[in-house]
């Protein structure tokens, strides 16, 4: 898969997505990940990308000639190059909520452009006449849609066939469950004398199976009572 970022703060990108998993992940070819600054395809002497909203208004809009320029060379690189569909998305607050699924989806696809929204927004024209999808990863507003872009590209990487070990992909089927997971404990059985739970130092995988399965529903019950219905 490749995924092109485009924001005009790469560098918010660039370390959160160069460590771990990720960077194993582009190590070994399974992303070509690329971290662009949409500054780059301004053609004015100044470099401007933003200004002030038409009909007057709080704080400035994103132009779309840079966003246009920088999606129509990165769309015409990979369909001469690699004959490969681009999907066009753009982090906003207004748009369509992230989750799980969401992100299944999108780790199908073969060339994803992300844009980072900022300031008050972009001009409406990119979104009618560029944007596949606005995607937003919560009911909150950030400064920056490149904090999101790292959480969506992320949340896709580490979905691609070989980014994580057989142990790590089983484990994320029983967030598609619907469950939270049940508490995990690890050693010393007793810390300043609070003990793991008998049933896991028991041996018996039936029992442990059933207490985890209890657990889940009743965490789920507490913290996301939404995930039951
Ligand atoms: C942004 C206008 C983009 O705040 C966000 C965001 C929240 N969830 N998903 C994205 O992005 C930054 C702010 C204002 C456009």
């Amino acid at each position: 898969m490749k995924i092109d970022i485009l924001t005009l703060f790469p560098e918010i990108c660039r370390a959160p997505l160069s460590e771990s998993i990720m960077k194993r992940a582009q190590e070994n070819g399974i992303v070509d990940l690329r971290i662009h600054n949409l500054r780059d395809w301004t053609t004015d002497k100044h470099h401007v990308v933003d200004d002030a909203p038409f009909g007057g208004g709080q704080g400035m809009v994103m132009k779309p000639e840079p966003i246009f320029a920088a999606v129509e060379e990165l769309k015409n690189r990979e369909s001469k190059i690699e004959n490969r569909e681009s999907k066009i998305v753009l982090m906003s607050p207004a748009g369509r909520r992230f989750d799980q699924e969401l992100a299944q989806e999108l780790s199908l696809e073969p060339h994803l452009i992300v844009i980072c929204g900022h300031y008050e927004g972009v001009d409406h024209r990119v979104i009618e006449q560029l944007i596949e999808l606005e995607i937003s990863i919560g009911d909150y507003v950030l400064t920056n849609g490149a904090i999101a872009a790292v959480v969506l590209v992320d949340a896709v990487v580490r979905l691609l066939p070989g980014v994580l070990g057989d142990e790590q992909s089983a484990a994320d089927d029983s967030f598609s469950s619907g469950l939270l997971e049940a508490p995990q404990y690890t050693r010393p059985a007793d810390f300043r004398g609070w003990k793991v739970p008998d049933v896991l130092l028991s041996g018996s995988h039936a029992q442990i199976a059933k207490w985890r399965r209890e657990q889940a529903i009743r965490r789920t019950r507490e913290n996301r009572p939404d995930l039951l219905q």
